[in-house]
């Protein structure tokens, strides 16, 4: 108490300060040593003009502290957002798996989720064209286990021997330091295009899977085959897979590339924003379980994750459910230091011999070395385990663990109550027979590498068809390299006649593909209609975002009705106005905006609302940010309710407001209203894509 009357006085004495208050009701400030500081405002000299002295212990700590604020980004999903919640098994799995977390409906995981971008660097945009990660810690009785997945359910290469290559081609070229955050370059296609392995996974980074809508509306997947085993030592395969319960979604690219410039921070601020508000992302922990009889009956190897298991083959089974209701107190602490590898396994789950797996049981612990410094990583409170941690294990930088004691090595008789192992908890991994030749080598049973880009393709709806048609052809058309671009169009041909057609019109390129001649000629399997985003999206509007246009003379009644029928359906509203200041109602009241115009295109937005006033519309006549609101909110497919004063803008912006089923009058509020979020739920319409653009 003392200490902090002390350091008020000395923040209201001071010289040149006086009168200013800062921080009247803090705790006092003090350096990293518990020095209460007097100023910190000036640095220490001599005279007050004079050089800044050497001694200045306050400044130096200051400035030598921040100087080391960044450590290393990671080298790939450097750009992340983080969560903490809590996961819950819905049944007792014993029959499937020892481990103790998935056994108590009654029990709650914690868990500590980050989602992220992988090609930019950490200060990208979020919404480029991209995989996304999703890595899962869950700190059980047992340890903490990390299940570090993708939005995919494949990868792009099936050896850890390609990673770097892969990973140094889809980064910024080395020589000029970009582009940042895209993979429309000539050496990620022309690494991709020497890489038969890697089609399935671009038909998926082509897809809209690689442009989601929101981290709260992404599926995750394990992407390899992992192993659960029981406590009789029974092991049964298995993939995982996250749904989140809100339905997925995707943006459409023209409105990704918009957002970037509007909100960088797009998922970043929506993960954020939604916990924020108490709309907790939920997200379902499905599996795939299998034993060895179906994978032999299988036409691939399950080892090879460049493929995945169709939910129609194997089934997915919903096991439990993952609840994300905190934001990080300090993202630096928790989301920059957080340290996933998929080597944090716990009793109960294990390895396959998916060489990349195996490959990344070697990286991330690797890197967590020279990202976060040194071996003592584990301490850093987001990823200290919350059951005990003891073992002899000592000392290193950065060590924070006390551990008092001269035994410091096992076997010992000096201290019978220290740690010892324990066969009967401990963790047993699986004793698969294995045994063979050492060589470098490509299985077989690896080498069909385009029958389920093919199967990809044939299970998507025709929008889905389009945008990789576009994005395919937008990729290649940054690409310099005429002769990349015809190898690509050789594999597209045979991942399907159409596609390749399709993108080989779209870049005016027709008949001038390089043949290719693929190792295993594909086979056409029957389409798997879930991995289509858009033939199972659900008919809603919950976590989704409304954004109403208003000016002066706006009818508050219907600002009234919109919030109250968007609300009921779990949806957020944004008033967006001229001015930030807000507008007069036409009744007279004042309405508060929450978003000004120039900072809120509607791309920001799941669907709108034209609402303006009588007189207020006049001036979004001359605002081109007006115009280009209403424009790409038709143009990128959303549903779109007005009133009869919006007429002009409409008319100024060329269109019709009886343009289709999408394009609803809501002046009748209340029903009116309903009616409009009703097809809201459909999200966008598909049907007035055709008419707005060509794929290319
Ligand atoms: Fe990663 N990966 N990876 N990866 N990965 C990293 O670890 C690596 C792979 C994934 O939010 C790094 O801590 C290799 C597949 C996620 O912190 C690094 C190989 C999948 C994250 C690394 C792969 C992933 C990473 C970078 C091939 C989906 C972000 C910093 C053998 C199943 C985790 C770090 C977070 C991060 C290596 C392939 C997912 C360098 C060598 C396949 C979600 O260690």
């Amino acid at each position: 108490m003392a200490r902090k009357q002390a350091a008020k006085a000395a923040l209201t004495n001071r010289p040149g300060n006086a009168g200013e208050t800062h921080q009247q009701n803090g705790e006092a400030l003090t350096t990293n040593q518990g020095v209460v500081i007097a100023d910190n405002q000036n640095s220490l000299k001599a005279g007050a003009r004079g050089p800044t002295l050497l001694e200045d212990f306050i400044l130096r700590e200051k400035i030598t502290h921040f100087d080391h604020e960044r450590i290393p980004e990671r080298i790939v999903h450097a750009r992340g957002s983080g969560a903490h919640g809590y996961f819950q098994v819905y049944e007792p799995l014993a029959e499937l798996t020892s481990a103790g977390f998935l056994q108590d409906p009654g029990a709650k995981t914690p868990v500590f989720v980050r989602f992220s971008t992988v090609a930019g660097g950490a200060g990208s945009i979020d919404t480029a064209r991209d995989v996304r990660g999703f890595a899962v810690k869950f700190y059980t009785e047992e340890g903490n286990f990390d299940l570090v997945g993708n939005n995919i359910p494949v990868f792009f290469i099936q050896d850890a021997m390609k990673f770097p290559d892969l990973v140094h081609s889809v980064k910024m070229e080395a020589d000029r330091g970009f582009p940042q955050a895209a993979s429309a370059h000539d050496t990620f296609w022309d690494f991709i295009s020497l890489m038969p392995e890697s089609i399935h996974m671009v038909m998926w980074t082509m897809s809209d899977r690689a442009i989601p809508r929101s981290y709260r509306m992404m599926e995750g997947f394990g992407v390899h085959t992992f192993r659960l085993v029981n406590a009789e030592g029974r092991s049964t395969f298995v993939k995982f897979h996250w749904r989140p319960t809100i339905g997925s979604a995707s943006l459409i690219w023209d409105e990704a590339v918009k957002i970037a410039g509007a909100d960088s921070d797009f998922h970043r601020r929506d993960l954020w924003t939604a916990i924020d508000n108490g709309d907790y992302p939920e997200f379902e922990l499905g599996i795939q379980a299998f034993d060895q009889k179906t994978a032999d009956g299988l036409d691939f190897d399950v080892l090879d994750p460049t493929k995945l298991i169709p939910e129609e083959v194997v089934p997915l089974r919903m096991i439990g459910k993952m609840v994300l209701n905190r934001n990080p107190g300090n993202f630096f602490a928790e989301t920059e230091q957080a340290a996933f590898h998929p080597g944090h396994v716990v009793p109960g789950i294990d390895f396959t011999n998916d060489p990349l797996l195996q490959g990344r049981l070697f990286s991330y612990l690797d890197t967590q070395l020279s990202r976060l410094g040194g071996p003592n990583f584990h301490e850093i409170p987001i990823n200290r385990p919350v059951c005990p941690m003891r073992n002899f294990q000592r000392d290193g930088i950065m060590r924070m663990a006390g551990q008092p004691g001269r035994v410091n090595y096992e076997p010992n008789s000096l201290d019978p109550a220290g740690p010892r192992e324990d066969p009967a908890q401990g963790f047993r991994s699986f004793p698969s027979g294995e045994a063979g030749e050492k060589l470098r080598l490509r299985p077989e049973s690896f080498a069909d590498h385009y029958s389920q880009a093919r199967q990809f393709w044939l299970s998507m709806t025709e929008p889905e068809k389009r945008h990789i048609v576009s994005a395919f052809a937008f990729e290649l058309a940054k690409v310099e390299t005429g002769a990349i671009r015809k190898r690509m169009l050789g594999h597209l041909d045979v991942v399907h006649e159409k596609l390749g057609e399709g993108v080989a019109a779209a870049l005016g390129m027709v008949g001038q593909a390089e043949a290719v001649t693929p190792t295993v000629a594909p086979k056409t399997l029957k389409p798997s209609p879930a991995l289509s985003l858009i033939a199972k999206a659900p008919e809603t509007v919950a976590g989704r975002k409304i954004g109403v246009l208003m000016t002066d003379g706006t009818d508050a009644a219907l600002l009234a009705a919109i919030a109250k029928a968007a609300k009921a359906e779990g949806a957020q509203v944004a008033l967006v106005a001229p001015a930030i200041g807000g507008i007069t109602a036409a009744d007279g009241s004042a309405v508060l905006a929450d978003q000004a115009l120039s900072g809120a295109p509607s791309t920001l937005f799941d669907a709108v609302v034209v609402a303006p006033g009588q007189d207020g519309v006049a001036a979004l006549l001359r605002e081109a940010a007006a115009i280009d609101w209403l424009r790409d909110a038709f143009g990128h497919l959303k549903v779109i309710g007005h009133v009869p004063a919006a007429k002009p803008l409409f008319d100024k912006a060329g269109i019709d407001m009886d343009a289709d089923a999408g394009t609803i009058s809501v002046a009748g509020k209340g029903a009116a209203v309903k009616g409009f979020l009703t097809v809201a739920r459909r999200q966008r319409i598909w049907d007035r894509e055709p008419l707005l653009r060509t794929p290319g």
